[in-house]
């Protein structure tokens, strides 16, 4: 059986004895991440209902579960993401424009366009390209952690997706081959109550999704994903034992995707509103700057500034990416033969015939010579 839920932090804001003993500036940065994630994902919501960019699958609500973990992985530790860790990426060095220019796959997208918006990568902090494919990140980071110990590297791969990921092939695969082969790889499943239309209680027989680590050998954690500083100390134990070589764990963050599915999705055909509202009522950012104005680590107003400086920071980036210019034509047969070959180059060269006709071509999309 799993072992009790880790909280620091009840719903009012209120510390629990034994809070750990975190810097006030590190307290403050993480809501200011959390802030931040709120902001950007607010943003690109209206983006998307005013037709700018495409699609949407924001974190609301699991802000806690997400920057509070990360929070604790080192610069050399690598995070395998799914939909909704975009911002763990921002806090981890992603910078904004290029967040920006991934959701409107512009000339900017260093993906070239060729992933679903929403989907970031981001090689420098270590944030591999996710495939919507659900719970394939899972083998893949357990791979990449299992190489990693095999090279002797301290660096651990902290894996996150869903309740829905954890009903799997990639997380029964993963959850194995991890146990057997002791690899330094953090399992973070974030229980946010639903898989689309499917509520998390019904995706499993299973008492809790804790109980699942141990058919593989893995100790879980079981954590309130509302309560930042909780996310933040059970992931820090995590990487902690992964790096020491003690191996695999599973950490199981309790949060509430307060928002649709995605962009795509009405919420309200399949779920209570009074369920909603009472998770609205348990914030996690609520929850942390109650926190913060109580230890004197905010001042009333402070929270309203920082955002406001924050929304500023993101309508300007935005204004940048609305100007950037289109992906490049010819992108479309690049990176996959060192020379583009004969029969491709006139593939191409015929649509951009057609893209010239519907004055689609940019300079420089010019046809290749046969
Ligand atoms: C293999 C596969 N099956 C089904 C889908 C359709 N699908 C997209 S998201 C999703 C639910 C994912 O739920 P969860 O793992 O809880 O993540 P969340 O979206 O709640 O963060 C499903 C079934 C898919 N993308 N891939
Ligand atoms: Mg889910």
């Amino acid at each position: 059986m799993a072992n009790e839920r880790l909280q620091y932090l009840d719903p009012s804001g209120r510390a629990r004895s034994g809070l750990p003993d975190l810097k006030p500036e590190r307290l403050r940065e993480l809501f200011i991440h959390m802030l931040r994630v709120r902001c950007v994902e607010r943003r690109m919501l209206d983006l998307q209902r005013a037709g700018r960019i495409g699609f949407v699958g924001t974190a609301k609500g699991l802000e806690a579960a997400i920057i509070g973990s990360a929070a604790a992985l080192d610069k050399n530790d690598w995070l395998w993401s799914g939909l909704r860790e975009g911002g763990a990426a921002l806090m981890r060095g992603l910078p904004l424009s290029e967040y920006l220019a991934q959701m409107y796959g512009n000339g900017n997208d260093t993906a070239k366009g060729r992933q679903m918006s929403n989907h970031f990568q981001h090689a420098p902090s270590h944030y591999p390209s996710w495939s919507s494919v659900i719970g394939t990140q899972i083998p893949n980071a357990v791979g990449a952690a299992y190489a990693a110990k095999l090279r002797g590297s301290t660096e651990v791969h902290a894996v996150y997706f869903g309740d829905g990921a954890s009903s799997s092939n990639g997380f029964h695969s993963g959850l194995n081959m991890a146990g057997t082969w002791q690899v330094p790889v953090v399992f973070v499943l974030v229980d946010n109550g639903w898989a689309i239309s499917l509520s998390s209680r019904d995706q499993t027989a299973a008492e809790s999704y804790g109980d699942k680590g141990a058919a593989y050998g893995i100790p879980a954690q079981e954590v309130d994903g509302n309560d930042v500083v909780a996310c933040h100390v059970a992931m820090g134990e995590a990487l902690e034992r992964a790096r020491s070589g003690s191996g695999p764990s599973l950490l199981v963050l309790s949060t509430y995707r307060v928002s649709g599915h995605s962009s795509s999705d009405d919420p309200a055909r399949y779920r209570d509103p009074a369920e909603v509202a009472a998770w609205e009522r348990r914030d996690p950012l609520e929850r942390m700057e109650r926190y913060l104005l109580g230890a004197g680590l905010l001042q009333e107003g402070d929270a309203a500034t920082l955002e406001q400086g924050l929304l500023d920071e993101i309508d300007s980036a935005i204004h940048e990416q609305e100007a950037a210019a289109p992906v490049r034509l010819k992108t479309l047969v690049e990176d996959v033969y060192s020379e583009v070959p004969r029969h491709l180059r006139e593939q191409y060269n015929r649509f951009l015939e057609v893209a010239q006709r519907h004055g689609k071509a940019q300079p420089g999309d010019g046809a290749f010579p046969l």
